[in-house]
């Protein structure tokens, strides 16, 4: 353990070798680089030491590959992980120094869109602190998910140039580089009585790699997360092929290249075959698959036994080209058979589905998959061939099915097929949506391939989460349970026996308020509107999408806005409710969702009569660090998706770690929540998933017909519409015409009424404080499942076998 007085003397020392001058005449951002660069010495020491025993033991190696990772800042975590938190706060004290400030300096990494980039995130943080040799593997753009703000209520995008001051965590790796080579031809020949296939006239693109720590709680574990980089091939870059002096085009040519690892696609929801994703999912998938290959040759001297040494995880259909990939690289680059080849690929494979909404499918055009993977088209096509001939003998006649299970059909590689035909298992991320996926998504493939399937619900990293995010109520809990529940979190269940122990409850309530205080800081410093800490904050962070249904929540707020206005005695508990999130740039309604909410804010907050009652912010540029500063501030959690859409939610978890009551409907995770917390700890309402799919399969869903049936629902529809709103009058025609004239298909008008009455209820259950409070407390205690923990055990034990 290190000293204060030890850690001050190393932190100036830092100091003065980064930045060559004494620490008065630092910036505040050359003192963050300083403690950064520290805590990176220190945890490299220990990355060194975990990678050496790795390759001792010859552990099993796992590698998560994920076109996204949304890990935010790590100076906290890492200072937290190291054990060396509380020693360095005290030591920045004495230089007058505050820590939180320092932290606060830090870009978030934000190389994700949301749900699947931070469960990637929450993965690595609990395999490392498990202590499995789980890495990350990734691409390092040099624009992150877009920074939000919001100019006159509308969302405008501004590039997230998170590289500009460096990034103290990452370490180049050079001599790592290794090649990716797109487009050419491919022709065969015969070499000693073999078939080989030779790729030529190809674009080579350097691949360089960029590691970042990923450290275990305090258990000297430090994984990698490997981020690869496109680069014009540097000194050995081939000008001879460019007219003698034509520099424009070789800059041009550089650029190109370049443009691979340059921005993330942000949107999470539509997959629209563009040539540069494609372009930046095989860059990953080869660079990634090269990488692996070459250091179990270096260790091993062959590929013997690899499939037992190495598991590779498929984060959506995104990195499902690690499939062919890998098979070309086994067959084309070592020689092996298809037979042998084809059994370590799938036996090295797993593949987990985020999501069902069709749009968000992968799919791409054969011409352009052709084009610019010759290779990889020849091998899908054969994988294709050879599943065609499996399902004729498993299902003769019944050409419809071996259609529809189709690799490859003559318009489209279809990517989700691909990954469960190359994969020994797949997983869906709750309960229900795996079902989902076994009766109706899949469900060709669950006929044939039972065995490979199985569920393995999300979970969240509670020392990010709940340890770190709310030192309050974490200090609360070691009190009573002492501090077991950070490494084995299903001990926080022990909280159950508080529940009714007044002298905790009050404690969990100050910890409530104090956060509620400081969320509402923020608010006041960055928004200008006072909100009441005594007031319900009522809770909606999340990707802004028709499906997430931040428009239901928009309706009931007009709703009680109407009830006040017409009855100004109306006694109700005061309330804040808080939206965050992004649109995707191109989704028009999602867009046009955001104005809405803050056209609502404006008109609300503005409004003498109800002012002091309800209260309305959108928080700006909704990301990781902000997810942490607001869950903990948090009464209500919105988990209001049409019932099964969401495919899991993690954003759930996180809150009722937190100690808040989920208002949901039976979606996702939340029936397992549900489950676990038991009906009278949580609220729910609305369609269920049967219910809704009866709807789409039998029709008999009339949005006018709930619009003639409801006249509180009929007004707050019409005020969209008649002037009602500070906008122009037709601003939200758009919207008033989804929700209605066009039947919308996420049911917004048929679920208000539940809604609404289950809003009642979450106000009368808060007027009982005392049972507020056990609600309260019994969610955090039943959070420990829900931790990403349990996850990586499930995964562990269940698909990888380390
Ligand atoms: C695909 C092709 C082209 C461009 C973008 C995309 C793309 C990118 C990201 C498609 C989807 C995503 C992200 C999906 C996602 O975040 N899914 C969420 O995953 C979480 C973790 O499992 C779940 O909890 C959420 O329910 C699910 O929506």
């Amino acid at each position: 353990m290190i000293s204060k007085e030890e850690f001050i003397k190393l932190y100036l020392d830092k100091f003065e070798k980064i930045h060559g001058k004494s620490i008065d005449e630092g910036t505040m951002y050359d003192k963050y680089v300083a403690l950064a660069g520290l805590v990176k010495d220190l945890l490299a020491v220990d990355w060194v030491k975990t990678n050496n025993l790795y390759s001792e033991r010859d552990q099993k190696q796992v590698y998560y590959f994920a076109m996204e990772f949304l890990p935010g800042k790590f100076l906290g975590i890492n200072l937290l992980y190291r054990g060396i938190r509380e020693t360095a706060r005290e030591a920045l004290k004495d230089l007058g120094l505050d820590l939180e400030e320092l932290e606060e300096l830090e870009s978030d990494a934000a190389l994700g869109n949301g749900g699947l980039g931070r469960l990637g995130a929450c993965l690595l943080d609990s395999m490392a602190s498990m202590g499995i040799a789980g890495h990350g593997c990734c691409l390092r753009y040099k624009y992150g998910l877009f920074r939000q703000r919001i100019v006159d209520g509308f969302q405008v995008e501004l590039p997230d140039n998170w590289l500009v001051n460096g990034n103290i965590w990452e370490i180049r790796k050079p001599d790592k580089a290794v090649e990716v080579r797109f487009g050419g031809t491919v022709r065969t020949d015969m070499l000693c009585g073999r078939l080989v296939f030779i790729h030529e006239n190809y674009e080579a693109v350097k691949a360089v790699p960029y590691d970042v720590p990923i450290a275990g709680y305090q258990n000297g574990v430090v994984n990698t997360l490997r981020l690869w980089r496109a680069e014009a091939a540097g000194e050995d870059f081939d000008l001879s092929s460019f007219p003698r002096g034509d520099y424009l085009k070789v800059l041009e040519y550089k650029q190109s290249v370049e443009a691979i690892s340059q921005i993330l696609y942000p949107d999470d929801s539509s997959s629209e075959g563009k040539l540069l994703r494609l372009k930046q999912q095989y860059f990953l998938v080869s660079a990634g698959l090269q990488s692996i290959l070459r250091r179990y040759k270096k260790k091993h001297g062959s590929l013997l036994n690899f499939e037992n040494k190495v598991a590779i995880h498929l984060n959506d259909t995104h990195p499902v080209l690690c499939i062919p990939e890998l098979m070309r690289l086994l067959i084309d680059v070592e020689g092996m058979g298809w037979d042998e080849a084809w059994r370590i690929t799938t036996g090295v494979m797993s593949y987990t589905n985020h999501t069902i909404l069709p749009e968000a499918l992968e799919k791409w055009p054969v011409e352009m998959f052709k084009t610019l993977l010759p290779r990889l088209y020849l091998i899908v096509q054969e994988i294709n061939e050879r599943l065609g001939r499996e399902l004729w003998q498993r299902f003769p006649g019944d050409w419809q099915k071996v259609d529809r299970m189709a690799v490859m059909n003559k318009d489209q590689v279809v990517m989700a097929h691909l990954a469960v035909v190359g994969s020994s298992r797949l997983n869906g991320v709750s309960r229900v949506h795996t079902e989902i996926l076994q009766k109706q998504v899949l469900s060709d493939f669950y006929g044939l391939y039972p065995q490979k399937f199985s569920n393995k619900t999300n979970g969240v990293s509670h020392r990010r989460f709940l340890l770190k995010a709310n030192p309050g109520l974490s200090s609360l809990i070691t009190e009573v349970l002492g501090p077991e529940w950070i490494g084995e979190p299903q001990q926080l269940s022990g909280l159950a026996a508080f529940a009714n122990d007044a002298s905790f409850l009050e404690k969990a309530a100050a910890v409530k308020r104090e956060n509620k205080l400081k969320m509402g800081k923020l608010i006041f410093d960055k928004y200008g509107i006072a909100v009441n800490p005594d007031s319900i904050f009522d809770v909606q962070v999340k990707r802004i999408h028709a499906y997430k249904r931040q428009l239901l929540n928009v309706l009931h707020i007009l709703d009680l806005f109407n009830r006040l206005k017409d009855n100004p005695q109306l006694e109700i508990v005061p309330r804040t409710f808080i939206f965050g999130g992004k649109a995707a740039p191109g989704y028009y309604l999602a867009k046009k969702i955001i104005k809405l909410i803050n056209t609502v804010a404006a008109k609300i907050n503005s409004d003498k009569l109800v002012r002091d009652k309800l209260k309305v912010v959108f928080l700006e540029d909704y990301n990781v660090s902000l997810a942490e500063r607001v869950i903990p501030a948090a009464d209500v959690s919105e988990q209001i998706s049409t019932a099964g859409k969401e495919a899991s939610g993690t954003g759930n978890m996180k809150f009722m770690m937190n100690g808040a009551v989920t208002v949901c409907t039976l979606d996702g995770a939340n029936i397992e929540i549900r489950d676990a917390v038991g009906e009278e700890n949580i609220i729910c309402f609305g369609l269920t998933v049967d219910e809704v799919l009866g709807y789409y399969q039998q029709g008999g869903y009339s949005a006018w017909e709930e619009y003639r049936r409801s006249d509180r629902l009929r007004r707050v529809i019409d005020q969209l519409v008649s002037g009602f709103l500070p906008a122009p009058a037709e601003e939200f025609r758009e919207i008033y015409n989804f929700l209605l004239v066009d039947n919308d298909e996420f049911f917004h008008l048929k679920d208000f009424s539940s809604y609404t009455e289950a809003q009642d209820k979450v106000e009368r259950l808060y007027r009982e404080t005392r049972k507020w409070l056990r609600m309260s407390v019994s969610n955090t205690a039943q959070s420990g499942r829900f931790s990403s923990d349990r996850t990586v055990a499930e995964y562990a034990g269940e698909i990888w076998q380390v």
